[in-house]
């Protein structure tokens, strides 16, 4: 704590008008207000590095791309020089400056620290000893800075918007109580200040502990300045001579003395006129605490060498980036071969031996199918159908189970050659040993899709009603009547899946709207095998997903970097 201006002897007699010789400097354009500019900017740059720290905590190097444990490395440094030696050193220089108002009991403390404020925030009474607990009075916009203060443990906290900025005003018990516990905070406060306002009376400044105590502060260095209260008009010359005398006798020359003239009896806040030189002086002395500035320009440079830190760090989030984009290219190239093989296996024969071979028996001149929309065997012909649909949709499943086999190998394949990033998501995905990861996407497995394929196949049917002629839509009402619902939706997925002879039945029973249907649902399947191989991309997707991949991760440092840069 450096002297204030004040380091001649001040007698700010408090009838002299503000402005007047001996009145402090720091009106509201003077060095105090630009001192307490200088304290908010300690505070943004307070804010700046903390921001900085969570950024540099919170960044993530997933995907081991080459040189990444040597960021890893650089990001660990940043973030233990941040925390060791940047950020503790800011805090303490961002501190607010303890302004502890003392003396004792009955001189008038809590009315002066009322009065400054221009509010009752801590009460003064009658009562000897009236105030018992301590009151730290703090601006609003300090409460952050005040967080970790330790003298917050022992005190009443008042917000109030009269202090300035960077200050607390702290209203102490009598330094000189009967009550021990008093005596105690009293000094403890003391010993804390950075400065003391020492407030005594006409009738008490004479008294040996008050100026035992001021001597041993001038000595550490502490900003002191002395008020002296309730001076009756008559003894105010003589008083302040006594005083200044004392003062000088004991090496305190350069505090400053206040006298505040009796008001007669008294209750409540003082007039503002009486406290206006005091409060000048406080504002001037607390903002001119400028030995910190010196402080912080050393610690600017600091932070300009943490910039390319930063900056580093920053490139290798973003080359984490780049790799997650070039392995997603990876993986979507991937499954584009098996998609289209899907495509064609799906869209050819699917229809393999079993099905052919319980289709021959079932269809054979004496079996039910032989007549498939005669009157007779409905009941027979429902049945050979579901049992010709169930063989249908497990080989269905054994090709959509496939596509998705082919299409998780080339995934696999794709990233092993896309060296260590690309391994690393394999492992993720749970892939790496072979098995197969479950679709995770919400997308149908193979089983679902085939039976949604089959259900959707007699939809189609049903659907040829529709729109139809007379003519047409009596065809589709006796295929359906001949084969059941179901069964006809069977007929026509056999259809699809390239089993000649159901094609040829149904072109009979349907006439030309019959290829136009097969060739949908030939589609739908070829497109359904397409997306289980494409499924296949999922679940690197999903890894890749990662936030700390996202495209913007980069941002965050790079805008911590840009504040870096741009504080002076
Ligand atoms: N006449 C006169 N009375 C005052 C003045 N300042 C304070 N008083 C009165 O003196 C009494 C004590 O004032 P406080 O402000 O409670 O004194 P304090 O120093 O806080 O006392 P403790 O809390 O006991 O240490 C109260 O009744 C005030 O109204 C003053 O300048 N002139
Ligand atoms: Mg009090």
């Amino acid at each position: 704590m450096t002297p204030g201006p004040g380091t001649s002897a001040v007698v700010g007699a408090a009838r002299e008008p503000s402005g007047a010789p001996g009145a402090q400097p720091g009106g509201p354009d003077g060095p105090a207000a630009a001192a307490t500019a200088g304290r908010v900017a300690d505070a943004t740059l307070l804010d700046a590095i903390a921001d900085l720290r969570r950024d540099v905590a919170a960044t993530r190097l997933p995907l081991p791309v080459p040189r990444v444990a040597e960021a890893e490395r650089l990001r660990r440094r940043l973030l233990d020089q941040l925390d060791d030696h940047l950020l503790p050193r800011l805090r303490e220089l961002s501190a607010p400056a303890v302004v502890v108002v003392a003396g004792s009991t009955g001189a008038g403390k809590s009315t002066l620290v009322n009065t400054l404020l221009g509010e009752e925030v801590s009460p003064a009474g009658v009562l000897r000893p009236t105030t018992r607990e301590p009151v730290l009075v703090h601006h609003p916009a300090d409460t952050e800075l005040l967080h970790a203060h330790p003298l917050t443990q022992i005190l009443t906290i008042v917000e109030h918007a009269a202090v300035p900025r960077g200050l607390v005003v702290i209203d102490a018990p009598d330094l000189d109580s009967l009550l021990e516990s008093n005596r105690e905070t009293a000094h403890r406060l003391l010993e804390a200040a950075d400065l003391w306002i020492f407030l005594t009376t006409a009738a008490r400044y004479g008294d040996a502990l008050p100026w035992d105590v001021l001597v041993r502060a001038a000595e550490r260095g502490t900003s002191i300045a002395m008020v002296l209260n309730r001076v009756p008009d008559e003894a105010l010359a003589e008083v302040r001579t006594d005083l200044l005398h004392r003062l000088r006798e004991r090496g305190l020359a350069s505090v400053p003395l206040f006298l505040v003239p009796d008001v007669g009896p008294h209750s409540g806040l003082l007039s503002d006129d009486v406290v206006a030189p005091i409060r000048r002086w406080l504002t001037t002395v607390a903002g001119a605490d400028r030995a910190r500035s010196v402080i912080l320009r050393t610690q600017r440079g600091t932070l300009r060498t943490l910039q390319p830190w930063v900056s580093r760090l920053a490139d290798a989030v973003q080359a984490q980036v780049d790799a997650r984009a070039a392995l997603e290219r990876v993986v979507e190239e991937a499954v584009a071969e098996p998609a289209r093989r899907a495509v064609e296996s799906a869209t050819g024969v699917v229809a393999g031996g079993p099905v052919r071979a319980r289709w021959a028996a079932l269809a054979a001149r004496s079996g039910p199918l032989a007549r498939p929309t005669s009157r007779r065997g409905r009941a027979a012909r429902a049945a050979a159908m579901a049992e010709l649909a169930e063989e249908l949709r497990e080989t269905v499943t054994a090709l959509l189970r496939n596509a998705r086999r082919h299409g998780d190998e080339a995934v696999a394949d794709a990233l092993r050659a896309a060296r260590a990033p690309g391994r690393a998501v394999l492992a993720a995905t749970g892939a790496a040993d072979g098995a197969t990861p479950p679709p995770d996407d919400g997308s149908p497995g193979p089983a679902e899709s085939a039976a949604a394929w089959l259900a959707g196949a007699g939809v189609a049917v049903r659907a040829l009603r529709d729109g139809a002629d007379r003519r047409r839509a009596r065809a589709v009402a006796r295929l359906l009547r001949g084969l059941g619902p179901e069964g006809a939706g069977t007929l026509a997925a056999l259809a699809a899946a390239g089993l000649a002879p159901a094609e040829v039945v149904l072109a009979r029973a349907l006439g030309t709207d019959a290829r136009d249907l097969v060739e949908r649902l030939r589609a739908d399947l070829g497109e359904r095998a397409a997306a289980q191989a494409r499924a296949a991309a999922a679940p690197a997707r999903a890894v890749l997903a990662d936030p700390a991949l996202a495209d913007d991760a980069a941002a965050a440092l790079r805008l911590r970097l840009a504040v870096l840069k741009g504080l002076r």
